[in-house]
């Protein structure tokens, strides 16, 4: 068969599994003859990459991350919609829509409100081009290749379609995707979301699509902006039109001939029948069923006058505060929460609620003892809503603030103009595995094989409790770990022992000093010749560097003002780190690529691509992620990607890799 006839008809195939899958959860055939589909269609698009469309199914997961979002201009804003909170206030939607329409009875359709995040859609004779989120209303962001990762989505309509047509819907992460994502981030030590709209926002918004793909988002659309080339006359006829084009169409949708049959249908949604949803919602949505109507009443600057969001009211209930306890996050932030007497809410035992920072403590005046208002905030997290102040006997306690760290007993500060409180200590116990983790990243030490796993273990056996500890790991204590062997040792050991040598802007750069990322690191380097010397340095003689703020400078005092981090300073000299020479660096005359931006593309023979990175800021160039306007020149491995092309359209010069080294030999 002609390769053009059998992908296009792969891809009709393979697409019309998709939709039985993930938007009817109806599969006709098993994961493997889907993979053997999906397998042909990519070897076919190999053989012939001049056939390859971007609605093809090979094209759902993007390939090079985005630089940034472009802005997106929406043609109809999308608006957001008033509230409602009470059956009263929405009898009362009800009078007003009547009286405007001047009609008896009017029909509404209710609807879910998917807690997520809302997107509009375009297709363009029936293939999907772009997608962007609601943003203002008025402008958005273009996150095409993330939309393009959700397998409900079509990138194909079916049936007939309108030439153009846009579409709104809700990207949302269903509640056992959201909690399989935060289990696996806590696995690794990353902060976990705190709610499933976030870890959807959170996904949205990421600029390497690959990410997006990996976080099972799914979308519902409910409604259409533009449509041109065919008409509708209910909101009905356009659910059923969407449904039919291949959209998810949330199925829980009611017609009510009067409000009072949206009434019956609310009341329907208690507490009980919201936690069955596989998603989380956060009320229900009453739309003015005719179109012709919802055109006579309008919009008003905000929202539209023929819908309203009924807010399900929050599930509260009395207890008791019994303590304030203070933990240490990874970042060192000090964080409060309640201790309460347990209370059932929303489906399961509350004895917690976060509060935060100490702000919120005050604002809210809890205190010790106090009887408390508590809710779920998206139905997950409880919070405190309120004091009963009625309730109160005089024994309340005010909470106060340790100023010792409760980990690992440093000073506590609190920054003007922040509402954390910060632990100052490096060896933190909290923090270090954090910390640990950035001392060997990249652009620190660059410690190879020194992973979150790896850290995990070493701190959890209390082999390292501070950074100058991995200096003193040896063969012994690294072979028994999990997936520890002869070579994993000895190559980690060697990287460890290679890290010793680097520039000590980096180890600056690595002890996480708040307010002191790589590149000012670089400059406190140039202006001191040594670690000793910048320690020794008063805040002025800081101040005194253009690029150096008072900021920076007491974050800069005060972390080498605790004895603990002094402590680590001095192990990390005695286990032979490079903490800076004698003389002051020459700056200027030894940096050839000043000002120079670089970028690089493909696979280099001879260098890692952090090497090439790092040999070049030696140098003084600035080694960019994505080709613009400003770069000077790319550096082309094999196989080099879409910035060749961005490179050559904007016509940047492109140097081979015998060119790059020639260049660096020269400088
Ligand atoms: C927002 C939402 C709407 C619907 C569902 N979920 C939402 N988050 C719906 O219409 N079923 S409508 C809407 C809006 O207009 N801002």
């Amino acid at each position: 068969m002609d390769p053009r006839q059998r992908i296009e008809e792969l891809r009709r195939i393979i697409e019309h599994h998709n939709y039985r899958y993930y938007v009817l959860d109806a599969p006709e055939i098993s994961d493997a003859e889907y993979d053997a589909l999906l397998r042909e269609l990519e070897r076919l698009e190999e053989a012939h990459p001049e056939l390859i469309t971007p609605d093809s199914p090979t094209q759902r997961v993007g390939g090079e991350p985005l630089a940034a979002f472009a802005t997106v201009e929406h043609p109809l804003p999308l608006l957001s919609l008033a509230n409602a909170f009470t059956e009263e206030e929405l009898l009362h939607f009800d009078r007003r829509v009547r009286e405007l329409a001047g009609e008896e009875r009017v029909e509404y359709v209710l609807e879910l409100k998917i807690d997520g995040l809302a997107v509009a859609l375009t297709y363009e004779e029936g293939t999907f081009v772009r997608g962007a989120t609601r943003g203002d209303g008025y402008r958005g962001e273009d996150i095409t290749a993330n939309l393009k990762t959700i397998r409900s989505l079509p990138l194909r309509l079916q049936g007939e379609y309108p030439d153009l047509l846009e579409v709104r819907g809700e990207v949302f992460m269903p509640i056992e995707a959201y909690r399989r994502l935060n289990a696996a981030r806590e696995e690794r030590g990353e902060e976990p979301f705190a709610n499933p709209r976030n870890a959807a926002a959170g996904s949205v918004r990421q600029l390497d699509p690959r990410i997006a793909a990996s976080r099972s988002l799914d979308i519902f659309v409910y409604g259409i902006g533009i449509s041109r080339g065919r008409e509708f006359h209910t909101h009905g006829e356009v659910l059923a039109f969407l449904r039919e084009a291949g959209f998810k169409v949330n199925s829980h949708y009611v017609l009510c001939q009067d409000i009072e049959e949206v009434l019956a249908v609310v009341r329907q949604w208690d507490p009980q029948r919201r936690r069955e949803l596989p998603y989380e919602i956060d009320g229900l949505v009453v739309k003015v069923n005719s179109l012709a109507l919802q055109e006579r009443l309008g919009t008003t600057a905000k929202s539209p006058r023929w819908a309203i969001a009924y807010k399900f009211p929050a599930e509260q209930a009395v207890t008791t505060v019994k303590d304030i306890i203070v933990s240490v996050g990874r970042t060192g932030v000090l964080t409060p929460t309640a201790v309460l007497e347990p209370v059932r809410l929303a489906g399961t035992t509350v004895a917690r609620a976060a509060l935060h920072n100490l702000d919120y403590i005050r604002e809210k005046d809890i205190r010790l003892g106090d009887r408390v208002l508590v809710q779920k905030a998206g139905d997950i997290i409880p919070e405190v809503v309120a004091v009963l102040p009625e309730a109160r006997t005089g024994q309340e306690q005010e909470f106060q603030m340790p100023e010792r760290c409760p980990a690992c007993g440093a000073e506590v500060v609190r920054l003007p103009g922040e509402a954390a409180h910060r632990c100052t200590g490096m060896a933190c116990p909290a923090q270090l595995q954090e910390g640990l983790l950035h001392f060997a990243s990249r652009d620190a030490m660059a410690i190879d094989g020194l992973g979150p796993a790896l850290i995990k273990q070493l701190v959890e056996r209390g082999l390292v409790k501070s950074p100058a500890d991995l200096y003193r790991l040896t063969r012994e204590d690294l072979v028994g770990l999990e997936r520890m062997g002869e070579k994993s040792a000895a190559n980690l050991l060697a990287a460890i022992e290679a890290s010793k040598e680097r520039p000590w802007d980096r180890l600056l750069f690595g002890l996480g000093i708040r307010f002191v990322g790589s590149r000012v690191a670089q400059i406190l380097a140039g202006h001191f010749p040594n670690l000793r010397a910048l320690m020794a340095s008063g805040e002025e003689e800081l101040t005194a560097i253009p690029e150096i703020g008072p900021k920076v400078a007491a974050s800069i005092r005060r972390f080498f003002a605790e004895p603990q981090n002094q402590g680590v300073v001095d192990a990390l000299e005695a286990a032979g780190v490079n903490i800076g020479g004698k003389e002051k660096k020459e700056e200027g005359g030894s940096k050839p690529l000043a000002g120079k931006a670089f970028v690089l593309t493909g696979t280099l023979t001879r260098f890692t691509r952090s090497e090439a990175k790092e040999l070049l800021e030696g140098l003084g160039a600035q080694v960019r992620g994505s080709v613009s306007a400003k770069t000077d020149y790319v550096v082309v491995g094999a196989n080099p990607g879409s910035k060749l092309a961005k490179a050559r359209e904007l016509g940047i010069p492109l140097l081979t890799e015998e060119e790059f080294e020639r260049l660096l030999a020269d400088g």
